[in-house]
């Protein structure tokens, strides 16, 4: 397919009309000159957002380890050893006092993230009291649980939560290659109830795993289609982690990861598309290009979940070599 025939047919600007792409047109964005790829990114982002600004989101795991599912790339899971302990979860103090210190150091939005398959009855009544203390300082929210049912996405709603993050993770067709405990369609399911429930939806995926170009593309396809697509869309590149399956999976081409940030920009717009985990294994350069690519998002505090992120001072020395700027400061 030839980039005029992608631009004849694609003509949006707005996450609330209908725009379905298939996944050979994407595989085609994937396939252009990079020149031609980060041009079309480039035009996309600057007519939805500034260029220049980031929104800088922390991650807290609020329960570590010991998950009852087997996903191939995570080293939570009890099925496999990269040495992560299976810890209590975290108290509502020591939550607070860790977004109190994420605001103190510019990030606006807090992401409270748990290794389970789903939460319980009693997770819940915690996880709520977190929301709502952490809203009461006045940054956004954000939960990644697991699955949820009817009833929990609505005390989570109530509580106020601003975001829930799960994240597709890859194809339908690679899936079963990576996580055996639960389907695909149970994903889709939860993020069905979220967006009936009125809050954003934060989807999104890991490359760098074995999947081929085929499949990667298919992995926009599955986000981009979503009626509206994802409001928050996390780029994972695979953290290779000591003790899981896919430890020893061979690198990424930079530049692929690079064409996947654009090619998640172009089908989705009006999304913040985040530059996620696998920073800290990035040069700068990669980065900027990351950002040039259309990613206007990223994990802003030193740890992920279990791995390291960037520290906050290579953070801000890299948005000011960039002339960037946190999003929350610039209006
Ligand atoms: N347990 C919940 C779930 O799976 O929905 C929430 C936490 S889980 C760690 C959230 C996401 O982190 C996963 O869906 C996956 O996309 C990402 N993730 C986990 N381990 C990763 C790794 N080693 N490299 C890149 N992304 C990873
Ligand atoms: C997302 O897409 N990536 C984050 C967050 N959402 C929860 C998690 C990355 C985890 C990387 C491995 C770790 O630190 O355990
Ligand atoms: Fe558990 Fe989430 Fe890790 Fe899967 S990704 S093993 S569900 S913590």
């Amino acid at each position: 397919m030839t980039t005029q025939t992608i631009e004849f047919v694609r003509q949006k600007k707005s996450n609330t009309e209908v725009q379905r792409w298939s996944v050979a047109e994407i595989e085609a964005l994937f396939t252009l000159p990079f020149s031609d790829l980060m041009f079309r990114a480039q035009q996309v982002h600057r007519e939805q957002f500034d260029p220049n600004a980031v929104q800088l989101s922390t991650l807290l795991s609020i329960k570590t380890g010991g998950c009852s599912e087997d996903c191939g790339y995570c080293p939570q899971s009890a099925f496999h050893s990269a040495g992560v302990e299976n810890r209590k979860m975290l108290d509502v103090s020591e939550v607070v006092k860790a977004a109190k210190a994420a605001q103190d150091a510019g990030a606006d939005r807090f992401c409270m993230g748990a290794a389970w398959r789903e939460p319980s009855e009693e997770d819940m009544a915690a996880v709520v009291d977190m929301v709502k203390s952490v809203r009461a300082l006045g940054m956004e929210t954000c939960a990644t649980l697991g699955m949820l049912n009817d009833e929990q996405t609505e005390q989570l709603r109530v509580a106020g939560l601003d975001y829930y993050n799960h994240n597709l993770d890859t194809t339908p067709e690679f899936y079963g290659n990576i996580i055996s405990t639960r389907d695909y369609q149970d994903r889709l399911d939860t993020l069905e109830r979220v967006r009936r429930a009125g809050m954003h939806v934060c989807s999104g995926g890991i490359v760098g795993m074995g999947e081929n170009l085929t499949q990667r593309a298919g992995l926009i396809a599955q986000l981009a289609n979503m009626n509206p697509y994802p409001e928050s869309v996390p780029i994972n590149n695979l953290v290779k982690v000591e003790g899981t399956p896919l430890a020893d999976q061979e690198e990424l081409d930079p530049l692929d990861f690079v064409r996947t940030i654009a090619v998640a920009r172009i089908t989705m717009p009006t999304a913040r598309v985040r530059l996620s985990a696998g920073r800290q294994q990035m040069s700068d350069a990669v980065q900027a290009l990351c950002f040039l690519a259309g990613a206007n998002s990223i994990f802003y505090g030193d740890q992920l979940l279990t791995t390291g992120n960037p520290d906050v001072e290579r953070d801000r020395a890299l948005l000011d070599k960039l002339g960037m700027y946190p999003f929350a400061e610039s209006h």
